[in-house]
């Protein structure tokens, strides 16, 4: 079977034509969230991807972490959303979480790490450095240094939230029931927006460390999980978890989509990331 991945859209459409082609000619559509741009509704995309869903053999979904809550029921109206669900098709079953872990948590934890590891070996690019100085860490003379914060510099940093945010906790909770769904399925491949989370420093990650799920990392170390897909980073990044691959794929918006393919007779699971 072959599967279409697209995440990170983003309401870039200049790639619909190709999109609905691939669709029809693949087994099934994987949308793993952020359709529009942050906070937004825009009419476009929601017509968009419609005509994508209707021309589609088969199609599954995640929210993103910007969504507005009209986007969460229409793609619940469409019963493509796999926020905390398990779908089956042949031997495969797809289950997901959507959304991204608290933010504030998330640059505490980065701050906690530049605070107290070694970090001489990032070398941050001048977008880095904008997030990073947003999040109190300057750099000077190759050393990070994480400015002392105070309550209100702390809650000034709201404006990083994003619309559609799951405690960690919530995130585990969302995909023991969502792989209850599919337990008897052979393959096991686990969706999410947000990737799994690294430790230590990323090379991949343009400030240097993971931005990603711990609670998704945990529960691909304590379950069976085969393939796991993720989009958010916009960029192309691939590690392991245990014997887990973790797979994030770049962003529609920049020209990229994914192909999954499997041989379920060899239990064998490929992806590919191609450039429309
Ligand atoms: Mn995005």
């Amino acid at each position: 079977m072959e599967f279409l991945i697209l995440t990170d859209i983003h309401d870039s459409w200049i790639h619909i034509e190709k999109m609905i082609r691939l669709a029809e000619e693949m087994d099934g559509v994987i949308f793993l969230g952020d359709l529009m741009t942050f906070r937004k509704f825009t009419q476009v995309s929601i017509d968009n991807f419609t005509k994508l869903k209707e021309r589609s053999n088969w199609m599954v979904s995640i929210p993103g972490n910007g969504p507005v809550a009209k986007v969460l029921e229409f793609l619940d109206d469409l019963g493509i959303n796999l926020h905390g669900k398990g779908k089956r098709i042949e031997d495969i079953g797809f289950f997901g979480v959507g959304g991204v872990q608290e933010t504030l948590t998330t640059i505490s934890e980065i701050r906690e790490f530049f605070r107290t590891e070694d970090t001489s070996t990032i070398e941050p690019d001048n977008l880095s450095l904008e997030t990073l100085n947003a999040f109190g860490i300057t750099h000077d003379d190759r050393r990070f240094i994480v400015e002392e914060w105070s309550e209100s510099e702390f809650s000034a940093l709201d404006v990083y939230k994003s619309p559609f945010e799951l405690s960690e906790k919530l995130i585990f909770e969302v995909l023991s029931t969502a792989l209850a769904q599919i337990k008897d399925a052979p393959l096991k491949i686990l969706l999410s927006h947000v990737p799994p989370f690294e430790p230590g420093i990323i090379s991949a990650s343009s400030i240097g460390v993971s931005t990603g799920s711990k609670s998704i990392a945990r529960f691909i170390h304590d379950n069976l999980v085969d393939l796991a897909i993720s989009g958010h980073y916009h960029k192309h990044h691939e590690f392991q978890i245990e014997n887990t691959k973790c797979v994030v794929v770049p962003a529609v918006i920049n020209g990229f989509y994914g192909v999954l393919s499997s041989n379920t007779s060899m239990k064998e699971l490929r992806t590919e990331i191609r450039k429309f």
